[in-house]
């Protein structure tokens, strides 16, 4: 039981996006006193503030007042560091985003994951496993779906699968989920959080609350994720596809095993996944474990991951044209997560580049031996990747201007057998508005290309 009240308090919201919006409807839900703030000026937000019944909205560069208010809900875009942000906590108010918002004021039981790659698979993977095993259930979080209207609207008893951002965690202080989940941490996100260090404690807020009657499942293949459990207050559940633990899930004879006290469980076959690569078999056993240690036979575990399929966006296979096939990583957004897909194929014509987040990409033009035959390169970080590129001796690079030239590039690149990979390890923030509608246009210009246009 997480509820307080928040009936009174001055509250001011900021950013009005998917989680500004149900901020507000939250706040106004629970009777508080909510101005809002958006640095551009829409016909929704006017909207909004027309239907808040003590609203004052303001636009621009900064909200028109920042004193005076209990609480200041940032949306996850925004950085805590902003001048407005640090007056506005000199002043007395208490500064926390959305998903605490979601967990003081609404109901629910909180399963969370977090990780640099891998959140959106897992997620999706334990929220069809709660479901399949016939529990309450709603998937919210960084996956695109707002916590508070599902901690509002939900029962008790429900079970609220969050994908938590680091920069969603950055602003929890209460939170506390009954399961952890820390799936890999490696660097992202630098540009907002200033070092590796601090991302990585945002990172573990996800745990900072939990007592031994919660768990935290980490990956023991990880060794940021090992350190990080030096200070985990929960009892930990550590997964690994590469060793045999006392406790927790692993692959043994093939199979993936849940330990538990004595008796070996065996959940299902590594061979018989649908989703490929190490990664998702991290993310399956993270999964097990996640399932095991919320009360979930084996059985309906070992159906969900059987038939699971993968998500939209992350090694999305989008057909073969002319015998070359075409891959759908948009969410590949940091570096780590676009190694993930390379090392899945091979012969790859391989589509690059985005916003800059201010990482390295070494080790990204690293894993290119052996696999990737070409470099179609687009977005403000195209001349990064190519000098990191050619530092390595790969000079097969071109460069193009937008989703059609790199698809059309592609095409003309690759022989039967290849691989064309839309792999960004960028965000999509300098060309789109989320990554989902790079994918999209990823996908639109394959269709064009099959039907010949
Ligand atoms: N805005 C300002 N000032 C700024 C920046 C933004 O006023 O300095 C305003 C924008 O004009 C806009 C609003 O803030 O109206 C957007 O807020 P937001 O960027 O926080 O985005 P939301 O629409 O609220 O979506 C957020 C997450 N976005 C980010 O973290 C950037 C979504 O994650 C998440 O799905 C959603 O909440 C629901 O939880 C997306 C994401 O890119 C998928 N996440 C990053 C990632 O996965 O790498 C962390």
């Amino acid at each position: 039981m997480n509820i307080k009240k928040a009936k009174g308090l001055k509250a001011l919201v900021v950013g009005l996006g998917i989680s500004g919006k149900a901020a507000v409807a939250m706040l106004n839900s629970e009777g508080a006193r909510t101005d809002m703030y958006d640095a551009r000026e829409t016909a929704a937000a006017r909207k909004l503030a027309d239907e808040g019944e003590y609203s004052h909205i303001s636009f621009g560069d900064r909200p028109s007042n920042v004193k005076g208010y209990d609480l200041v809900v940032l949306s996850p875009g925004i950085s805590p560091q902003k001048d407005y942000v640090k007056e506005a906590e000199a002043d007395g108010a208490e500064i926390i985003g959305e998903l605490e918002l979601a967990y003081r004021y609404g109901k629910g039981k909180y399963v969370a994951i977090t990780g640099t790659n891998g959140k959106t698979t897992t997620t999706t993977l334990i929220y069809d496993i709660y479901k399949a095993a016939g529990l309450k259930a709603e998937l919210a979080g960084n996956i695109g779906v707002a916590v508070a209207p599902k901690s509002m609207y939900c029962d008790e008893d429900t079970y609220l699968i969050t994908e938590c951002s680091s920069f969603q965690l950055e602003t929890t202080k209460e939170f506390k989920p009954h399961i952890s989940v820390i799936l890999n941490v490696t660097p992202d996100h630098l540009d907002r959080h200033g070092s590796f260090e601090n991302y990585a404690k945002a990172k573990a807020k996800v745990f900072a609350n939990q007592t031994k009657d919660d768990f935290c499942i980490y990956n023991n293949n990880d060794e940021v994720c090992r350190k990080l459990m030096e200070d985990c207050p929960a009892t930990a559940i550590p997964f690994s596809d590469t060793e045999e633990l006392e406790r927790g899930a692993f692959v043994k004879d093939g199979n993936i095993v849940i330990r538990d006290g004595s008796a070996d469980q065996v959940v299902c076959g590594a061979d018989e996944l649908l989703i490929l690569g190490r990664h998702n078999l991290q993310n399956a056993l993270a999964a097990a474990a996640a399932a095991h240690f919320g009360g979930i036979p084996a059985d309906v575990t070992a159906e969900v991951l059987r038939t699971f399929k993968g998500i939209k966006h992350r090694m999305q296979d989008c057909g073969t044209i002319d015998g070359v096939k075409y891959v759908n990583d948009s969410k590949g957004t940091n570096p780590d997560a676009a190694v993930k897909a390379i090392t899945s194929y091979k012969n790859i014509v391989l589509i690059a580049g985005g916003y800059d987040k201010k990482g390295s990409f070494d080790e990204f033009v690293k894993s290119f031996e052996g696999r990737v035959k070409a470099l179609v390169l687009m977005g403000v970080t195209a001349p990064a990747i190519r000098e990191a590129a050619e530092k390595t001796g790969f000079t097969n690079i071109y460069d193009v201007n937008n989703m059609r030239e790199a698809v059309k590039k592609s095409a003309e690149l690759a022989q039967p057998g290849d691989t064309v990979l839309l792999s960004p390890a960028c965000a999509s923030w300098d060309m789109y508005k989320n990554f989902e509608l790079r994918g999209d246009d990823f996908i639109r210009n394959v269709e064009e290309l099959r039907s010949g246009k």
